[in-house]
């Protein structure tokens, strides 16, 4: 069967999906005719190693629990990881991490002050999330802290693509909406991060209690939007309506797939939307820097 080379197993292109979306709805916000392509270009360098760099940093750390994986709710079979099959070795993979990360930080200069601060934080909470002695992923409650944190930086990382002003209710949703999304991942996860001894939210609280964390949140987003909704732009209003629809429906959809402590949650259910929406929030904010 057709397999994918060793360099795209390492940084997982498909999976930036759940990242690109929160990118593009702030690239939509943030974009305007005032934007200069060239800068858009070393914008786009910058997220592109961003996101090299913080999945071949998770794959780094992971090797111990990517060896169990079954191929499950994920963009890929990570048991046929570069450095688990043995293709790459732990030092090649560090000095790709460092290309990566230096890569990051030289476009990002080339774009604006801001947006060197989002990427300089971006690669922080990748380190920290992944990486030992922090390894946050083994957390409890810190594996969704710092997801719900990327998707915050990745949205103000596509904002600062301009000059618009931040709505603090937004990032706040921004906030409740990845941690939200994140639980879903860390509960389908729960069987093969509990075979590698790993202390995720899921295998120390359980699905069940997760997903009555995910109510509270669905409540909690369903009030801020309608927030949103009453109090922003139009262009805020467009981003909390589809959070008002999307999101009760993805929870009610994880709650009947939990079995146990196994979630079944197919990751199109996750991808296939965000994919769409984050084509068409960058088809809007190329619209507004050229019309
Ligand atoms: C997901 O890995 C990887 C991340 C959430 C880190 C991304 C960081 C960036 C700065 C882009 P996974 O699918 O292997 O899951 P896990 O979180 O269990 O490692
Ligand atoms: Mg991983």
């Amino acid at each position: 069967m057709f397999r994918n080379s060793w360099f795209i197993c390492l940084i997982r292109p498909i999976a930036w999906i759940v990242f690109l979306f929160p990118i593009m709805v702030g690239f939509y916000l943030g974009a305007s005719k005032d934007t200069s392509p060239v800068s858009v270009i070393f914008w786009f360098g910058a997220l592109f190693f961003v996101l090299c760099f913080g999945f071949s940093v998770n794959a780094l750390g992971d090797v111990d629990v990517d060896m169990y994986h079954d191929g499950r709710s994920k963009d890929m079979n990570l048991s046929s990881q570069p450095l688990v099959t043995g293709e790459i070795s732990m030092l090649q993979a560090k000095l790709l991490c460092l290309f990566f990360l230096v890569g990051s930080l030289l476009c990002a200069l080339l774009v604006g002050f801001y947006f060197v601060l989002t990427i300089i934080i971006l690669d922080v909470i990748g380190y920290v999330y992944s990486l030992p002695p922090f390894r946050m992923k083994k957390r409890p409650i810190g594996d969704i802290l710092c997801n719900a944190l990327l998707g915050v930086f990745f949205f103000l990382a596509g904002i600062t693509i301009g000059n618009a002003s931040v709505n603090p209710l937004l990032v706040i949703t921004v906030f409740l909406v990845a941690s939200n999304f994140y639980i879903t991942t860390v509960i389908t996860d729960y069987e093969f991060d509990k075979k590698a001894g790993l202390r995720t939210s899921a295998v120390v609280y359980g699905g069940k209690r997760l997903i009555n964390g995910m109510y509270v949140l669905t409540a909690t987003i369903c009030i801020f939007g309608i927030a949103l909704i009453l109090s922003a732009s139009f262009e805020v209003q467009i981003i909390a309506v589809i959070i008002i629809i999307y999101t009760p429906i993805f929870t009610l959809i994880t709650k009947n797939r939990l079995l146990g402590n196994q979630l079944l949650l197919h990751k199109n259910w996750i991808l296939i939307p965000f994919g769409c929406l984050t084509f068409v929030f960058f088809c809007l904010g190329v619209f507004k820097i050229v019309a």
